[in-house]
């Protein structure tokens, strides 16, 4: 497998007993990313946002680019050891709370999709162009990136999402 780049979203809306707050919990994840075989090449600001879906408390989310020759399927192994040594407990139940969130949103490899019955992998991320709190982070690292589907960037796709629509007329 040739050398790829990943964008990653992280997220948290929990306090981890050894980690803190969700915002030192993204730092220090993002350290546990970038290893040997893996580098963490460009990181986002982070920043607070409300949280969408059941959840009551707020997310600290942000972005990152990763470098590595993994493809999607260890990629996606790697994010969820590191999500379950950061105290991620998988419930069962969508959108509980979470110590930590690893999403892969973007890879340079263009559309991908595997599903092997026990997990499925769908790159790019089926609902980023929604999300100001991945559109948003990622918008500053990442602008120029083109989502595979739609041909946009993600600065436009972020743009589409701040922007209000122009009146009817
Ligand atoms: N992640 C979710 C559900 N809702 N809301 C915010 N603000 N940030 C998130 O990262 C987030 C969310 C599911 O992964
Ligand atoms: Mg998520
Ligand atoms: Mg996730």
């Amino acid at each position: 497998m040739a050398r790829q780049d990943y964008l990653i979203a992280l997220g948290s809306n929990m306090r981890h007993a050894l980690y803190g707050s969700p915002r030192a919990l993204i730092a220090a994840a993002l350290k546990a990313l970038d290893n040997a075989t893996c580098q963490v090449v460009s990181v986002s600001r982070v920043i607070e946002t409300p949280p969408l879906g059941p959840s009551r408390r707020r997310y600290a989310n942000a972005a990152a680019i990763v470098r590595t020759y993994r493809e999607p399927d260890a990629m996606l192994r790697k994010l969820q050891a590191i999500e379950h040594r950061f105290g991620r407990r998988r419930t069962g139940k969508a959108w509980s709370a979470r110590t930590l969130d690893l999403d892969i949103v973007l890879w340079s490899g263009g559309a991908w999709a595997h599903d092997d019955g026990e997990s499925s992998l769908v790159i790019p991320h089926p609902f980023f162009r929604e999300r100001a709190f991945v559109l948003g982070p990622a918008a500053t690292i990442a602008g120029r990136w083109r989502d595979p589907l739609s041909g946009l960037t993600v600065r436009h796709l972020s743009a589409r999402l701040t922007k209000p629509l122009p009146a009817p007329r």
